[in-house]
Formats: C-alpha cells, structure tokens, sequence
C-alpha cells in the first residue's frame, strides 16, 4: 500500500461484534481452544460461521479511488475442496469461500481443502501474503497428485488454531484447521463500501453443522486510498497551462 494509504477500519476480534457487521448467523467472538505453540496463543476472532454470509458495511469514506480489504481466514474442521463424494445424498465437496463487493466485483469465489487425500482445491495461493519469514508452505498431503491444487496451498499457517476431527477413515481427534492471510485491491470511489464474506457448500445441521466445516474471521482492515494531493495540484496546473495557452490563442 502507498504511505498515503488511510486505515479506516480495523478489527482485531478482540471486543464485540460491532453494528457495522451483520451476519444471517448467530454472531459472535470464539477463542481458538488449543493452539499450537509453534504460533501465537490463543486467538479471538468472529465466527463461527458455516453457510452464511457475513457483512461489513462502511460508510463515510474520505475520497478514494482504490480500497484494499486484508484479514485472516480461518478455515476450521473437514473442508473437503472439489471432493465429488456423495454421502447420504450429501455432496462432500464444492466448500467454496467467496468474498464479494457489495453492487461490486466477486472477489474471490473458490474451493478449499484442509486436508482430503482424494480430490484438491481450486484456491492457488494468488491472493495470500505471506507474513512469516521464511515461510514454509502449508500442505496437509505434501505427496498429493490429485486433480486442482493441493490441500491447503497458498495457507499461511495449518494445524494452528487447536481445531479437531473425528474422520472415522482418518486418525482420531486429528488437528485440521488453515489460516489465510488475503488481501485484495480493487478500485472503489463511493463514500460507502459493503463486503460480502460468505460459504457455500459446506456439510450443514444434517451431519455435523459447524463441528464439520466452519470458517471464521480475524485481522479484518480496510484501507481506502485518499486521491493523493499531487493530482490535485497537478489537475489546477494543467487547467492553468490550458488557460493561458487559449489566452494566447486568442489574442493573434
Ligand atoms: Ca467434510
Ligand atoms: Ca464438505
């Protein structure tokens, strides 16, 4: 982001859900319950939600040309990615994440996998950033050779939020949770701006709910960027320059 760049919204899921969210969910602050020590402790963040959208709307932006949204996804539980399966008439996979611009662009509408040996994922890792240094690539099956892109690719963290899952294929009570670090620029000049976070496809209330697939979020920001000075000035002294040459013109 340029240094001209205004921060004009912030949250670190530490407090309560402020009005500027709405959600077609029950709402609310979760505590990751068992972290990982090889990462930071416990976390607060909004969630969990399942198939439901949730809504940040802003108003009363400075005047910008460009918006930057960045925050932390958390992808809890069995997100089975592209996984074709159908249990009990339930279609295991399509767990599509979407984040879109309210009257704006999608800008982001994919699939993703914690961690299923079968089929992989649509999200590639375009959109993340990767804060830790070096970085060690997330991939819940390093060997995996399926179709799309492998569990995990582009997460910034896995196995950190103390998540677990009782897959009666897989070992007991096993870690299985990602973090993506995303952040998406895209041109916007309104005073107000409304984001659209949403999942669709998960497994819902008829197997396990939101002790199945869940997702939440967490480091939410909105920078918008102000219409830096120099274009102003510069405008005024183009119109000046036109000034004086139509002055010009009209006095031969
Ligand atoms: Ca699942
Ligand atoms: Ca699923």
């Amino acid at each position: 982001m340029p240094a001209s760049a205004a921060t004009v919204y912030i949250n670190q899921g530490t407090g309560t859900v402020g009005s500027e969210w709405t959600t077609t969910a029950a709402s609310g602050i979760h505590t990751t319950p068992a972290p990982n020590p090889d990462y930071e402790g416990n976390r607060k963040f909004l969630g969990e939600y399942n198939n439901d959208t949730l809504t940040l709307s802003l108003g009363g932006l400075t005047p910008h040309t460009v918006a930057t949204v960045s925050f932390s996804l958390y992808l809890i539980r069995s997100w089975d990615g592209n996984d074709p399966t159908v249990v009990n008439g339930d279609l295991l996979g399509n767990d599509t994440w979407s984040l879109s611009v309210g009257n704006g662009p999608t800008l982001l509408s994919t699939t993703f996998s914690n961690g299923n040996s079968v089929a992989g994922q649509n999200y590639d890792g375009a959109f993340s950033t990767y804060t830790y240094t070096p970085w060690t690539p997330c991939n819940a099956y390093a060997d995996y050779s399926g179709p799309g892109n492998g569990p995990m690719t582009g997460a910034n963290e896995c196995y950190s939020l103390g998540y677990t899952f009782d897959d009666p294929n897989r070992p007991p009570n096993e870690a299985m949770d990602s973090v993506y670090n995303l952040s998406f620029t895209f041109a916007h000049d309104a005073d107000n701006l409304v984001l659209n976070f949403s999942a669709t496809g998960l497994q819902t209330a008829g197997l396990l709910g939101l002790d199945d697939e869940s997702w939440g979020l967490d480091n939410v920001r909105v920078d918008a960027v102000p219409v830096p000075a120099a274009v102003w000035l510069f405008g005024s002294g183009l119109l000046g320059l036109i000034g004086v040459a139509r002055r010009k013109s009209q006095s031969k």
